[in-house]
C-alpha cells in the first residue's frame, strides 16, 4: 500500500530530543508515512548516536550530508578533521566503521516525479546524475559560472534554478525557513538553538519545534573546529 504522507526532515545535527517530539507532533507512524531526512544527523547536538540508532532501526531514507560525507573523509585521513569529529567518534565506542558502512548506502538525492530532495542543492548548470558529491551535499550560494562554491555574498544555487520540480533541500541555517516557489529550504539550526523543522510533501504544510538549548558555539563553527 501506498504511504500516505511523505515527511521530509530538516538538520538533524544530533538533536534527538527535538526529532522525537517533532514526530509526536506529526502523529507519525512508520507504517503510514514515508519518512525521508535531508543528511546531517551527526555532530553539533548531544545525541548523534541516539539519533543513528532511531534513524537505523526505523528503515527511514536518509540523504547524505555533508557530514556524513566528512565523517567518511575523515576515516581515510584521520589528520585533516580530527577536531571535527573526535566528539562523535568517542560517543561511537568502536563502531565508527559499521556507522560508516551504512552512511555509505545514502544516496546523494532523491528525485521522484514531483520532488527531489538534496542536502545543499542543484549544481546550477549541471544533471544532478553528473553533479560531485562535494557540492551536492556543500552547496549554498554559487560563484557565477566559475566551478566550486561560492562565497557568502554569492547569490544562492536556487537564483539559477529554473525547473519546475520542487526540490527540498538543508544545510543552509542561515537562511532558515526559505519557502520560494519551487525550493524550500527546511535547515532551521535546530543545533544553534533554533527549530527542526520537518515538511510534508504533499501539503507543503512545515512543522517545528523549538530547540531545548542551543546546543553549538557559532565562533566554534567559524574557527572551522
Ligand atoms: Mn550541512
Amino acid at each position: 500500500m501506498a504511504k500516505k504522507r511523505t515527511l521530509i526532515v530538516g538538520d538533524v545535527h544530533g538533536c534527538f530530543n527535538e526529532l522525537m517530539e517533532l514526530l509526536e507532533m506529526v502523529n507519525y507512524s512508520k507504517k503510514e508515512d514515508r519518512l525521508i531526512f535531508l543528511g546531517d544527523l551527526i555532530n553539533k547536538g548531544p545525541a548523534s548516536i541516539e539519533v543513528l540508532e532511531w534513524v537505523k532501526k526505523e528503515g527511514s531514507e536518509v540523504i547524505l550530508g555533508n557530514h556524513e560525507l566528512g565523517f567518511l573523509d575523515y576515516l581515510e585521513d584521520s589528520e585533516e578533521k580530527k577536531k571535527k569529529f573526535e566528539l562523535l567518534i568517542s560517543q561511537m565506542k568502536g563502531k565508527e566503521n559499521e556507522w560508516a558502512e551504512w552512511f555509505k548506502t545514502f544516496p546523494l538525492y532523491i528525485e521522484e516525479e514531483d520532488f527531489i530532495a538534496v542536502h545543499g542543492g542543484i549544481v546550477p548548470g549541471k544533471k544532478l546524475e553528473d553533479s560531485p558529491a562535494e557540492l551536492l551535499t556543500r552547496i549554498r550560494t554559487w560563484n557565477l559560472g566559475k566551478e566550486g562554491l561560492g562565497k557568502k555574498d554569492h547569490p544562492g544555487w536556487y537564483e539559477f534554478y529554473h525547473d519546475k520540480k520542487l526540490v527540498i533541500y538543508g544545510h543552509w541555517a542561515d537562511e532558515g525557513l526559505n519557502v520560494k516557489e519551487t525550493t524550500i529550504g527546511i535547515d532551521t539550526g535546530c543545533a544553534w538553538g533554533g527549530e527542526l523543522s520537518l515538511i510534508h510533501l504533499e501539503t507543503k504544510e512545515v512543522h517545528q519545534v523549538k530547540a531545548k538549548s542551543a546546543y553549538y558555539d557559532l565562533k566554534k563553527e567559524l574557527k572551522g573546529l
